[in-house]
């Protein structure tokens, strides 16, 4: 069926900076990659980008907690992204980022366009502000008890237990997650866009046209609720870019992230001059836009992303199409159960193919979750792919090279079911176009179960020691590895590195989509090699340890990374309540004061205490405070301290010694 030619721009999410992927996330970059390539097989113009998204809060405070600057950690896990992606066969003509000057400027632009439209306001509003960290919360850093079903450690504006949604200012004893602080409200000036102006122009994109079924009855859920205008603003300290004007406002990460695939395909158009930008981008581009995407981000995806497009004077989305979560053996991926795996722990004991098959074979167009069960993983790569796909040509490759020097006969042996494969192929490219994966392979391995029919039929094992049938074995095996040949064509958008070993054994060019119309006949082809193995039980075995492994490397990762020491140890020290009986100068020490303190059951501990340089003796003695009373003594040039008082800061004049609530008495032990 001849069909017009595309020019089609594909994204995926970007995969935020800030953690490994796992193998929930290779579910979207399997599906969209399988898509582009199937496109690039019907020789389509179709590119391919991404990029990692390496702005907002959750990656400011993680580069915090590894003591690192943000700039530095997304780059490295930028890297890391880009590597585990590639070696899972995802083709992206460009994986870039979001921290870039080219996102800077588009954002900028955007910013500004839609400001001078009067699509931007300013308003002040209430927050919820950690006293201690001095920084805004958003709303997951704050924890406390549900103001409905007080079920505690809920998190930010809805509860887990009851799925009531409240402002985090409603929950109770709210805490801060960074600080354990109790948030206080501060008011702040936020831009917003004015979302709330576009109801019409979303409705009407937000069809069938665009959007998969689920998606467009999940909107009209939204629609019903109806819009409030976007927050696009977050306050210092935050790691992004400034609101155009402002030196400690920021554009929230939501709004730059999906620019990140305008930047990232700009930077490819700079390399590849004869692609342009414009075509792709501007607001009457014929050109196709598709963004794969995880479910739960439909909402910035299908309502904010196209409405700032638009009215930035952009073309919108053609199609957003959002994938479902993975779950492992019928369950959340479970870090104790070894199933939280990473793809890189993956890579590490497997082919990426066989996941690529697998996910294939579960996929379709909707957005269901999809279920990696490690059994049935290994039952239905092994069964499909080695015991019926590769044993195909596996059963006929070896008389062609051995008793017909590789030469394919120059006719087929069985015309009419050579062209029953052949004229599968408009209905499987169907499936393909509309990403019902999974009933393309059914198709196929239907075909491979009649391909495996046909040579158990015909028995060239048999034939070839029958006088007189040499020309009717090289028949039908030529017969055979053209059944191969086409069903590699449909294989091929799944499973790439097979095609290519494929290509270079039948001796061809890289397959394309058409090539399934006309048979290899009168052909030389290459001695048959290993093509694939079976996947041994092992591997997987190795595989869920290594998972665990992960996690105990990721906690030890997260204990080096705060030093963390283990609750044992921690349980050694005896933090005690001590009042200050006596403090005293000490001649000829400038830095040290002595405290004579009483801890209950003894009534004069000396401790020596470098905090001369915050505090005056007479301003300390009658205090109260808290001190280590199991500390090895230590002999000081001015006699033994047997002990240490707690004090926090920087140093200098900051230094605060720790002190008890009111009521706690000398000899009270902290737990
Ligand atoms: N980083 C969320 C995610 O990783 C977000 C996607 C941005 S796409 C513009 O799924
Ligand atoms: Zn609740």
């Amino acid at each position: 069926m001849q069909q017009k030619h595309r020019q089609i721009l594909v994204t995926n999410a970007l995969p935020y900076a800030n953690g490994h992927l796992h193998l929930g996330h290779l579910v979207g970059y399997i599906q969209g990659d399988i898509w582009v390539r199937f496109q690039r097989m019907r020789g389509h113009e179709c590119y391919f980008v991404c990029g990692s998204d390496q702005h907002g809060t959750p990656i400011m405070i993680k580069a915090q907690q590894l003591g690192i600057e943000p700039e530095v950690m997304v780059e490295q896990i930028h890297q890391e992204h880009a590597q585990d992606l590639a070696d899972f066969h995802v083709t992206f003509d460009n994986f870039y980022k979001t921290h870039c000057p080219e996102n800077e400027k588009i954002a900028t632009d955007i910013f500004k366009r839609l400001q001078d439209k009067g699509q931007i306001q300013t308003k002040t509003i209430q927050q919820a502000f950690d006293p201690e960290k001095n920084m805004f919360l958003p709303d997951r850093y704050v924890q406390g008890t549900c103001p409905k079903c007080e079920a505690v450690d809920q998190y930010g504006d809805n509860c887990e237990v009851c799925g009531a949604t409240y402002s985090p200012s409603e929950l109770k004893d709210a805490v801060s997650v960074l600080t354990g602080a109790k948030p206080i409200e501060k008011e702040s000036l936020h831009y917003f866009f004015t979302l709330s102006q576009h109801e019409e122009l979303l409705k009407q994109w937000a069809t069938a046209d665009h959007l998969q079924p689920a998606v467009v009855s999940k909107l009209q859920e939204w629609f019903e609720q109806g819009f409030r205008d976007w927050d696009i603003s977050r306050d210092a300290p935050y790691f992004g870019f400034n609101i155009p004007g402002e030196s400690d406002k920021y554009l929230y990460v939501w709004l730059d992230a999906p620019m990140g695939y305008m930047a990232s395909f700009e930077q490819y158009c700079k390399d590849h001059p004869k692609v342009n930008f414009d075509d792709y981008w501007g607001a009457d581009s014929k050109t196709e836009l598709h963004h794969f995407i995880g479910k739960d981000i439909i909402y910035f995806h299908t309502l904010f992303w196209p409405a700032v497009l638009h009215n930035a004077g952009y073309r919108m989305p053609t199609s957003v199409v959002a994938n479902g979560f993975l779950t492992v053996d019928g369950q959340k991926m479970s870090k104790s159960r070894g199933t939280f795996i990473k793809a890189r722990t993956y890579l590490d004991q497997l082919g990426p193919e066989y996941l690529r098959y697998y996910f294939a074979a579960k996929l379709n167009s909707g957005i269901d979750d999809l279920d990696l069960n490690l059994d049935d993983f290994v039952a239905r790569v092994n069964s499909d792919l080695v015991g019926k796909f590769i044993n195909i040509a596996s059963r006929c490759a070896g008389f062609i090279s051995k008793r017909f020097d590789g030469q394919l006969s120059d006719s087929l042996h069985d015309q009419a079911l050579f062209d029953s494969f052949a004229n599968a192929s408009d209905v499987i490219a169907e499936d393909y176009e509309k990403r019902e994966f999974s009933r393309a392979i059914r198709r196929i391995m239907e075909l491979a179960d009649h391909a495996n029919q046909y040579i158990n039929d015909q028995a060239p094992w048999v034939l070839v020691k029958e006088a007189g049938k040499e020309a009717l074995t090289q028949q039908v095996c030529t017969m055979g590895i053209n059944l191969f040949r086409v069903l590699m064509v449909y294989l091929k958008p799944i499973l790439p590195a097979l095609a290519e070993k494929v290509e270079g054994f039948l001796a061809i060019e890289p397959l394309q989509w058409h090539d399934a119309q006309q048979p290899l006949l009168n052909h030389s082809i290459q001695p048959f090699k290993h093509l694939m193995q079976r996947i041994d039980d092992k591997r997987i075995t190795a595989m869920k340890e290594a998972a665990q492994q992960d996690l105990d490397s990721k906690v030890t990762a997260v204990a080096e990374d705060n030093n963390c020491i283990e609750i044992d140890d921690f349980m050694k020290v005896d933090l005690r309540i001590a009042k200050i009986v006596l403090a005293e100068s000490v001649e000829g020490a400038d830095k040290l004061i002595k405290l004579t303190l009483d801890i209950g059951e003894e009534k004069h501990r000396t401790v020596f205490a470098g905090i001369k340089s915050a505090y005056s003796p007479e301003d300390l003695t009658g205090r109260m405070t808290i001190m280590v009373a199991n500390l090895k003594p230590r002999k000081m040039r001015f006699g033994l301290s047997e002990g240490m008082v707690l004090a926090a800061g920087p140093g200098g004049d900051e230094l605060y010694i720790l002190s008890p609530d009111s009521g706690a008495k000398p000899g009270m032990r902290a737990k």
